[in-house]
């Protein structure tokens, strides 16, 4: 990745200007100068997690953060029309996967990012949403019948609400696959006593896991 497209994007965001973070980020992959995965990875990842306030006053860094993450979630619905197009054109892996934040979790973006990813290895994948109550996602698993639900996990104390949630699935859908990705699981400890099928970190994971069930 030229570390000057990410410096004038951040230079964007920085200035809080919307319009021309989103027109760059869009032309970027119009013009083919980077892929989908670089964009999420090297550009919109880090300027999210590297944010840091240059401000005293913490309400004011609240609302920037806000701000920011509402840049990048544009560009991310922006950009799946070009997940669409890629993923029409790869051999689909016919498993359906459910991605959610579970209850009192709100960080979703790398839920979003991570759907992507999945429709662009070839599976039938949707991001159903953000801070979903445990009784909306057993409703969805009915309606939607899905092979996986993947939970984005990022806050520590919801570890326990993942518990909660994953034994609810395991315990009426046991035929259903469950992922789960997200900063709260870099710590393995976070793991004890969660029922789960797979834990996946990073891209390469991702493929990793995708090849497994193509096979
Ligand atoms: C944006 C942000 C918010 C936004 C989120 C808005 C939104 N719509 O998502 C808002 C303002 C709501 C928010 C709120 C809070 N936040 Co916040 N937030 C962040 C920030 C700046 C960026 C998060 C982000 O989007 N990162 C970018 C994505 C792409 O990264 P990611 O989530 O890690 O995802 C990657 C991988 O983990 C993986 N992945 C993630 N999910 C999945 C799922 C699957 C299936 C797979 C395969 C992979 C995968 O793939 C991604 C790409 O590599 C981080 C800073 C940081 N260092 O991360 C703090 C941070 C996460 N927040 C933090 C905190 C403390 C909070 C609050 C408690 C603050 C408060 N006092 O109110 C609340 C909690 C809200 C809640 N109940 O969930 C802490 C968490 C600390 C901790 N570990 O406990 C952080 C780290 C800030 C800090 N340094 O203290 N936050």
């Amino acid at each position: 990745m030229n570390h000057d497209i990410l410096q004038t994007f951040l230079a964007y965001l920085k200035a809080e200007n919307k319009a021309q973070a989103v027109t760059f980020a869009m032309k970027l992959i119009e013009e083919s100068k980077t892929t989908i995965e670089e964009l999420y990875l090297d550009i919109l990842a880090p300027s999210l997690i590297y944010f840091q306030c240059e401000e005293h006053d913490e309400d004011i860094c609240i609302w920037k953060e806000h701000f920011r993450t509402s840049i990048i979630r544009t560009i991310l619905e922006s950009c799946y029309q070009y997940v669409l197009k890629r993923s029409a054109q790869i051999k689909p892996i016919n498993k359906k996967i459910v991605v959610l934040t579970p209850a009192f979790e709100y960080h979703e973006i790398g839920a979003i990012m991570n759907t992507h990813f999945m429709m662009l290895e070839g599976f039938d994948a949707n991001y159903i949403g953000a801070n979903t109550p445990r009784s909306e996602i057993l409703s969805a698993i009915r309606a939607y019948k899905p092979d996986y639900v993947a939970l984005s996990v990022t806050n520590p104390y919801n570890i326990v609400v993942t518990k909660q949630t994953t034994d609810e699935i395991k315990r009426y859908f046991p035929e259903v696959g469950i992922i789960l990705g997200g900063q709260a699981f870099k710590d393995r400890n976070h793991l004890d006593n969660i029922q789960f099928d797979e834990v996946l970190n990073s891209l390469s994971d991702l493929k990793a896991f995708s090849k497994k069930v193509a096979s």
